[in-house]
């Protein structure tokens, strides 16, 4: 059997942030093989699939990866050597109960997600089909058309991924009304240029922050949102109009559990769940804000729930996600449908740690209409499968940062490829 994997390897490489983290290779029999390797966040959801590190002190403070790397090159090389590399629900399947435990903490997710990547990229390669093509036939094989995702490009970056005093952690453009996919991302990344010489011209800092957008000290998270505006008219675009805004405010990550405060240092408050309710409303009434992901702590449901059902939301369209709060998980997603909690799921494979539990979320978020962004994080590689894996389940977004730094662009530019392959 020529598609039966030989052998798996992994090796410990480093993410753009300069950390360790998880390649995986497979190689079949008849010597067909492919590599992938894993992000890794910084603001991570408490319910997330757990990410193994040594903790050795001596080795990258702590944050290596070789057990990881270990249980990838013994256990799951033994476990899965000889298995066809078109099963990939079964392979993840078999990664998951190898591991045994609820958030995969005994392998790994970081080291069970390489391989199951991995397995993915050289089945693709086997069957001599694009990544997208082969994520669509696992996915759904009879959904006809491709849709390209809207990038939602995270200019400015604060919280956990800039030395900014800005708390809310990316601040987006959102290129609504251009028709293709290349014209969305030319027209975000002119006014991204825009942004730098209008922060350059008022004396202003331009050094990028974790995702490549600029992240400067500034008064106001009001300040932040005019600067954006101007930008954009200065590009010659119509606030609202041709570009709507987005925000991911990563509200986990200022939220006081003891206090039960929204703690926001730059406006000089903290906050109750109501009153930063009122904050993020009134934003929207000034700014064209009409995507607004974790505006509220993880575990804060009812609180979610007020926001999304206001009259606001739904008269405007506006984009409700659950990125911390649903870690790509269905258990996590069921339950918010059910409360009426968001509208939408931040697709991150690396919580939850298999493509097939990932494709399952995806699902369910979709036949229930809730809409799908995927994800990259803050700490990335070269790899561009979620470019692929956005296309194959005709996500409405994907957000992979700003149109800078090569870990970024390396997934616009496979976009710009896949959208060049589907127009011929
Ligand atoms: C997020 C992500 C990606 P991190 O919060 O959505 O932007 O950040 O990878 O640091 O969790
Ligand atoms: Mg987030």
């Amino acid at each position: 059997m020529p598609n039966k994997i030989k052998k798996i390897h992994a090796l410990e490489i480093l993410d753009s942030r300069g950390n360790p983290t998880v390649q995986a290779t497979v190689e079949l029999s008849n010597g067909t093989s492919a590599t992938s390797a894993v992000p890794s966040g910084a603001s991570t959801g408490r319910f997330e699939a757990y990410e193994l590190r040594d903790g050795d002190p001596h080795r990258y403070e702590g944050k290596g990866v070789l057990k990881a790397v270990e249980n990838v090159n013994t256990k799951i090389n033994d476990a899965l050597e000889g298995v066809s590399v078109f099963e990939q629900t079964q392979i993840d399947q078999m990664m998951i109960d190898l591991d045994g435990t609820k958030n995969k903490s005994s392998l790994g997710a970081n080291a069970i997600l390489a391989v199951s990547l991995a397995v993915m990229s050289t089945a693709a390669k086997a069957n001599n089909v694009q990544l997208y093509e082969y994520i669509r036939s696992l996915y759904n094989p009879k959904l006809k058309k491709y849709k390209l995702p809207t990038p939602v490009v995270n200019v400015i970056n604060g919280g956990a991924h800039g030395g900014t005093n800005i708390n809310i952690q990316e601040f987006w453009l959102v290129a609504h009304k251009a028709k293709t996919f290349s014209d969305k991302l030319r027209q975000s990344s002119e006014i991204f240029h825009k942004l730098g010489e209008l922060l350059h011209s008022v004396g202003m800092d331009t050094d990028l922050g974790n995702e490549g957008g600029y992240s400067p000290n500034v008064k106001s998270h009001r300040q932040v949102f005019d600067l954006i505006l101007q930008a954009i008219e200065n590009a010659g675009y119509k606030p609202g109009k041709d570009i709507n805004l987005g925000i991911d405010a990563g509200a986990s990550e200022f939220y006081n559990e003891k206090t039960k405060k929204y703690e926001l240092p730059l406006e000089n408050k903290n906050l109750t769940g109501d009153e930063l309710i009122d904050f993020y409303f009134d934003l929207m009434e000034i700014y064209p804000l009409r995507i607004v992901e974790d505006p509220l702590d993880q575990e804060d449901w009812e609180n979610w729930q007020d926001f999304t059902s206001d009259q606001f939301i739904k008269n405007n369209d506006v984009v409700v996600v659950g990125d911390d709060l649903f870690v790509t998980n269905v258990k996590r997603l069921k339950k918010g449908i059910e409360m009426g909690v968001a509208n939408s799921i931040l697709i991150k494979l690396n919580q939850i740690g298999t493509l097939s539990e990932t494709l399952e979320a995806i699902r369910y978020a979709q036949e229930n209409d809730y809409q799908v962004i995927v994800s990259h994080r803050s700490g990335e590689t070269a790899d561009t499968t979620i470019a692929d894996l956005a296309v194959a389940v005709n996500a409405e977004y994907i957000k992979t940062g700003s149109t800078s730094r090569g870990e970024r662009t390396a997934k616009y530019n496979r976009l710009l490829n896949i959208e060049e392959k589907l127009n011929n």
